[in-house]
């Protein structure tokens, strides 16, 4: 997110050093990079280096020490790199030192994940959304930084930024940008409202896919609407809501069924704000298919994680499925008795169906609990006063069981 004049010219994808810094213990530590070399692959970038480290605390001016600021300066010269990112959120003098000491821009997970969005926005809404969470991710760091290295070099962060124009903007300038960008947010969000009152009224059963971002949701959307949304191996290949009907025979109806922009550890608090009116959109259904990738070495985390910024845009009532994706790529011994059961935390019970959206495994059992949510909810509609909004996950133990 650092705007450079000449950054477009920028030759190839940027050579980039991974550093991650394990500080105190935290639980959110990742060990391997895998995640922040996905990251920067789905920027454009090409990690070429990982190093891993652990401090008490971080340093105020390098966040690493600076024998280890020496050691990444090593790397990033043995690795001919162009750029460093950080696995971890630095400050605006942070970055500043450090990009002084190694001699190269440096980038953290924050402008990484903005930079994806950026490239990946394709609605007015999406840009605007991007747009706003740059300017306020800026605000705190353009202070005259803009050294004669970065204006040669660009690199890291240059691509997708506010634009060119921008560069020389004091905080001013970026403080009014800031406002009409929010005043036009603001004109799109009462549209939105407009919209959605309107669908309320149509009386439609609404199913949002929501999950961590590269679960397979835009895969399984496709597969069960017949579809075409892009599905990739990529950190937020998806980033505007889709809406399709879903023909459900045993219910002799259709209901609505939306894909929408995954989510990440350490979302940016900034993004979430400006990407509020989207992600509120993408829960405000029904009911929601919480697609997980059973494979995934972190799936624990990252179905804690979804369920954590569920509960941050107070989606946390609505009754859930939990979609365990990605069965053909367990191991037989990894693979679940019976392919719909249930798994009960806080007392409350959601319901659970294996599937692979890739092969079409286990999408009838995932149609069928569908409609027997669907059906619940009308029944609740009809019979239940509209202040239980629990109902439906009350409910949930009912379920279809398959042999074993
Ligand atoms: N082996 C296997 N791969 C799958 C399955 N479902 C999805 N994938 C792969 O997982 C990757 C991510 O799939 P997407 O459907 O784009 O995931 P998404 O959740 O929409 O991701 P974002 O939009 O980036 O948040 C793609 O490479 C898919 O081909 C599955 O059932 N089995
Ligand atoms: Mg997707």
């Amino acid at each position: 997110m650092i705007p450079a004049e000449t950054s477009a010219a920028i030759d190839g994808p940027t050579r980039a050093v991974l550093v991650g810094v394990d500080i105190g213990g935290a639980e959110s530590f990742d060990p391997t990079l895998d995640e922040l070399a996905l990251l920067a692959q789905s920027a454009g970038d090409d990690p070429v280096a990982r190093i891993v480290t652990r401090r008490k605390a971080p340093d105020a001016a390098l966040f690493v020490g600076s024998g280890k600021a020496d050691e990444i300066k090593a790397l990033v010269l043995g690795h001919r790199a162009d750029g460093v990112i950080f696995d971890q959120a630095l400050s605006p003098a942070q970055q500043r030192n450090l990009e002084r000491h190694l001699g190269v821009p440096v980038a953290d997970r924050t402008a990484l994940i903005l930079e994806i969005f950026a490239q990946r926005a394709r609605s007015h809404e999406g840009k605007l959304q991007v747009e706003l969470a740059q300017l306020q991710y800026l605000a705190t760091r353009l202070v005259r930084r803009w050294s004669h290295l970065e204006r040669q070099r660009g690199g890291i962060g240059t691509r997708g930024g506010p634009g060119e124009a921008q560069i020389e903007l004091d905080r001013r300038m970026i403080g009014e940008r800031i406002k009409t960008v929010k005043a036009r947010l603001e004109k799109v969000k009462r549209q939105r409202n407009t919209q959605r009152r309107s669908r309320r009224r149509s009386g439609a059963f609404r199913v949002s896919l929501v999950g961590y971002t590269n679960a397979g949701k835009s895969t399984l959307f496709n597969a069960l609407v017949k579809a075409r949304a892009y599905a990739a191996d990529q950190l937020f290949a998806t980033l505007d809501t889709t809406t399709r009907q879903l023909w459900l025979a045993e219910l002799g109806r259709a209901v609505s069924l939306s894909d929408t922009v995954g989510f990440i550890r350490d979302l940016p608090h900034k993004l979430v704000e400006a990407f509020e009116a989207t992600l509120q959109e993408a829960c405000d259904a029904d009911l929601l298919l919480h697609v997980v990738d059973a494979a995934s070495a972190t799936r624990d985390e990252q179905l804690a994680e979804v369920n954590r910024v569920l509960a941050e845009i107070d989606a946390a009532d609505i009754a859930q499925i939990l979609v365990f994706n990605k069965l053909d790529r367990l191991d037989a011994n990894q693979r679940p008795r019976e392919a719909i059961d249930a798994i009960e935390h806080d007392g409350v019970t959601t319901p659970r169906v294996f599937v692979s959206a890739l092969r079409g495994d286990g999408l009838d059992a995932l149609r069928a609990l569908i409609a027997a949510a669907a059906r619940r909810d009308g029944l609740n509609a009809a019979t239940a006063s509209p202040s239980s909004p629990d109902a439906v996950r009350a409910d949930a133990p009912a379920l279809p069981r398959t042999g074993t």
